[in-house]
């Protein structure tokens, strides 16, 4: 759960605006994760499994570039599914995943916990948008240990530019000047692999962005009719961005609260974006942000991008 005053304020402020929108971090409750899953799984969807395939194929270098032994803090963290791979190899002084779903950090904490019986683990709950105080333990091997964020998926993807550029701002002041970075991202490609990878032929990727609303009307008492609103999610070349947004199939008004919210026939809540980069472009945006790119490792079909990034 997020605080429910902040969820409250979220969305009636998103739903006020000119052009409606959602902040996607809401779509993880318990059920949104367990969609999310299940995305990663679906044939179409590329990016988890080429981020896995390339981990695996270069582990021994990222291991080394990381430093064995580091502090391993994971934002983003979800089922820790790729963290695996890095936490066999690092071997990491701790392991700290952070996630703003409560139940998908429970479980990935105690699957983890036991397959690596030796592993200290300090999940955080928290939202990574906000200033976050990570529990870094005097007296402990973490504290002296290097830090190391990891932060796969290409959730950065899902920043603005301009988030972005906060986050890594907030990172390199965490790792410290001897500290480095393994970031995930999705490259820039055919605009029709993307539009398979968001449109799926089962539609999961549907239910995921649909459960938005049902979780608005499970925590906030609202009375979405999802079957009036339809997923709509195709790729914005302008802008370097998938956008997902919810339809309103029939002009309608929503109740949440004492506010009502109109829609029009055609109109949308934009709920999502999950920006693409080329290498280059996102190394200028570590740059501008105190990072240098130190390397990159991409899949053999080169869909997907893992940067390895030192304070500059
Ligand atoms: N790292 C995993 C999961 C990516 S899905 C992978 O690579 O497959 C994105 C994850 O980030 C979800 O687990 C979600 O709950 C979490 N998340 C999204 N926005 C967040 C925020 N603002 N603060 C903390 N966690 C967030
Ligand atoms: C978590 N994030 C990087 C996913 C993405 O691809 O932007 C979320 C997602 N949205 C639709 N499918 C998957």
């Amino acid at each position: 759960m997020v605080p429910a005053d902040s969820f409250r304020e979220d969305v009636i402020a998103g739903l006020s605006l000119p052009q409606k929108a959602l902040p996607p971090k809401y779509f993880y409750d318990a059920m949104g994760s367990r969609l999310f899953e299940a995305i990663c799984r679906l044939k179409e969807y590329y990016p988890t499994r080429s981020e896995l395939a390339l981990t695996g194929a270069r582990i021994g270098e990222i291991a080394r570039f990381a430093g064995k032994g580091s502090t391993l803090i994971e934002y983003g963290s979800g089922e820790s599914l790729k963290s695996r791979l890095l936490i066999e190899a690092l071997r990491p002084a701790a392991y700290i995943p952070v996630d703003i779903s409560q139940d998908a950090l429970r479980k990935a904490a105690a699957a983890l916990r036991q397959r690596f019986p030796w592993l200290d683990i300090l999940a955080v709950h928290g939202d990574f948008s906000q200033p976050l105080k990570i529990p870094v333990g005097a007296g402990t091997r973490s504290f002296s240990s290097r830090r190391v964020v990891y932060f796969p998926g290409s959730t950065i993807g899902n920043l603005t530019p301009a988030e972005a550029h906060a986050f890594l701002r907030m990172t390199r002041g965490q790792v410290g000047p001897r500290g480095a970075m393994l970031i995930g991202v999705d490259l820039k490609k055919d605009a029709r692999l993307l539009h398979a990878a968001y449109n799926d032929a089962k539609g999961v990727t549907a239910a995921f962005n649909l459960n938005l609303l049902a979780r608005i009307n499970r925590e906030l008492g609202a009375d979405f009719r999802l079957r009036r609103f339809r997923h709509y999610a195709f790729y914005n070349a302008a802008q370097g961005r998938v956008e997902m947004h919810l339809v309103s199939l029939a002009a309608q008004s929503v109740n949440i609260g004492n506010h009502r919210f109109a829609f029009e026939a055609g109109e949308s809540i934009h709920t999502e974006n999950s920006y693409k980069y080329s290498v280059d472009g996102f190394r200028a945006l570590a740059k501008s942000a105190g990072f240098r790119g130190g390397k990159v490792w991409l899949d053999r079909k080169g869909l997907f991008a893992l940067h390895g990034l030192v304070a500059s």
